[in-house]
């Protein structure tokens, strides 16, 4: 977000404390440097219940971002369609919504004065204001999610294979976007530079396939982000093939570490939204920028892989076209797979 950073500070514990989150020791250490540095921000990385907010900013005078609103200040930031401006604002509205009611709550107990200059009456019908322009928001997007319902429809009929290209944020979606289909979508070197999803076929006249490029997972994302941007999302639970792309260039845990990540929030939106269990099957495991990994490397990312995910990953570098070849050879493997699957389901 472009903040610099002055200090980390890492406390450990057991288990968060209730009130600050740090302990209350902490909480006046941090208040002191807050004041000696002239620092306005304190960026939490974990999500905070909204009571500890609440406690940690009127103990210290910051402002306290954590982890859920830091994620959201990115999707802020990045939204640069109608849909994903009105997905990033019902997230928003969803992450306020409880911070208003204790805010409201500490009010009404008398614990907090001056915030609310105007009173009771303007904060209740501030609190209404924010629930109607969500259900106002929901309405919108529920008119984008039938329009893609229709586009998907339409390219199945003109027998599309869909190949959503799924992972954690800023493993290289979009790079391998751009190299499949000659495209030249932005990317960069940050988190959730995609926010909207973009769709384009490949670039090879004998195939049909049909890619899909979607929001990247993180992981402590909350379910209501998920919630928010389930038109997108979709596009993951409806497709053909499902690549899960995940970093090559970092150290083997932290690439386990964020397979599961992408696996626990596909799985919890299945929970939630899909009524059939197999996208496992469908789902192709890519480890990216294999360019920037030794052959040693290579080999350790592989093992623990296999170990702990029990999967053999497709390696490829979107940059020096490496393995995209066994990649697209693995798609059509996988869809012909699935629609056997299909077949045999139906006899
Ligand atoms: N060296 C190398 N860099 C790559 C490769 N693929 C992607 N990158 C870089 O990794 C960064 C992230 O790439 P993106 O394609 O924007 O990643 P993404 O998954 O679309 O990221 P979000 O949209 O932010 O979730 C960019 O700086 C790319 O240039 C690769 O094969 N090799
Ligand atoms: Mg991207």
């Amino acid at each position: 977000m472009g903040y610099s950073v002055r200090e980390c500070i890492i406390q450990n514990r057991n288990y968060p404390d209730r009130k600050y989150y740090v302990g209350e020791g902490k909480i006046r250490e941090i208040k002191k440097k807050l004041a000696e540095a002239n620092v306005e921000s304190l960026v939490i990385n974990d999500p905070l219940e909204p009571a500890q907010i609440y406690h940690i900013e009127r103990e210290t005078g910051a402002r306290v971002i954590d982890r859920t609103l830091l994620i959201l200040e990115i999707f802020m930031r990045n939204a640069n369609s109608v849909e994903a401006k009105l997905q990033v604002e019902l997230a928003k509205l969803q992450y306020e919504i409880p911070l208003m009611r204790e805010y409201v709550h500490r009010y009404k107990t008398g614990e907090h004065s001056g915030a609310y200059a105007g009173g009771e009456y303007m904060v209740d019908q501030y609190y209404n204001l924010i629930k109607r322009r969500a259900a106002k928001i929901r309405r919108m997007l529920e008119k984008y999610r039938k329009a893609r319902e229709l586009q998907r429809a339409r390219r199945k009929e003109l027998n599309y294979i869909s190949v959503a290209l799924a992972g954690y944020t800023n493993a290289g979606k979009t790079t391998l976007l751009n190299a499949l289909a000659q495209e030249n979508a932005y990317t960069d070197d940050r988190m959730f530079t995609t926010l909207s999803t973009l769709v384009r076929r490949i670039n090879n006249s004998n195939l049909n396939l049909l890619l899909v490029d979607t929001v990247g997972f993180i992981d402590g994302m909350p379910l209501y982000i998920i919630d928010a941007f389930r038109a997108t999302y979709e596009e993951i639970q409806f497709a053909d093939v499902v690549l899960l792309l995940v970093d090559g260039s970092d150290a083997p845990a932290e690439i386990v570490r964020k397979m599961q990540a992408v696996v626990n929030q596909i799985n919890q939106y299945m929970a939630r939204f899909g009524n059939e269990s197999q996208i496992s099957k469908r789902m192709v495991y890519v480890i990216t920028k294999a360019d920037l990994i030794d052959g040693t490397k290579l080999a350790a990312v592989l093992q623990v892989v296999e170990m702990e995910m029990g999967v053999t990953p497709v390696v490829i570098s979107a940059k020096t076209g490496e393995g995209l070849d066994a990649l697209v050879r693995k798609i059509m493997a996988v869809s012909a797979l699935d629609k056997e699957t299909a077949w045999e389901e139906k006899q």
